[in-house]
This record gives structure tokens, sequence and C-alpha cells, in this order.
């Protein structure tokens, strides 16, 4: 069973650590054309120490910005068939 911090946050794939502010998909390299920020708690706000981009079940699945080493989980895409 997973806990604290890593069973609340998951990792989208979304980075902004090749240019501050400029948030690019990890698999493509392209900008995002969405966004979901925290409004409440006025996401981005990390910086150049925050890289990394999280859904945050604590906000509603808004998204946070966080620092990359944080330990959060991950989401997959597969392909069914
Ligand atoms: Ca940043």
């Amino acid at each position: 069973m997973l806990g604290g911090f890593k069973s609340s946050h998951w990792y989208l794939g979304l980075t902004d650590e090749g240019s501050e502010g400029v948030w690019r998909w990890v698999h493509t390299n392209a900008t995002t054309k969405y966004t979901a920020w925290s409004k409440g708690q006025r996401q981005p706000e990390g910086g150049t120490s925050q890289n990394c981009v999280v859904y945050s079940y604590a906000d509603s699945f808004h998204w946070h910005d966080i620092g990359c080493a944080a330990e959060c989980s991950t989401i997959c895409k597969k392909r069914v068939q």
C-alpha cells in the first residue's frame, strides 16, 4: 500500500526543466495546450526549484509544480486491445 505524498500526488509527464515557465510533455517535447493549475494555491509557484507537474488528490486533481525528485506515483498510458 502506498502512503503519504506518494498516494496523493501523481506525475503527469509535464515539465519546465528545459525552460522555466514553458511546460512540455516529456514523451513528445510538445508544449501543453491544456492546463489545470490549482487556482486556490496559485500554481505554478515553484520557480526553478519545482519543474515537474503532479495531480493533487487533496486539491481536486488540480495541477501543482513540485521538485522532480519528490517521490510520487506515475500515470502510464497503455493501448488496450
Ligand atoms: Ca519551474
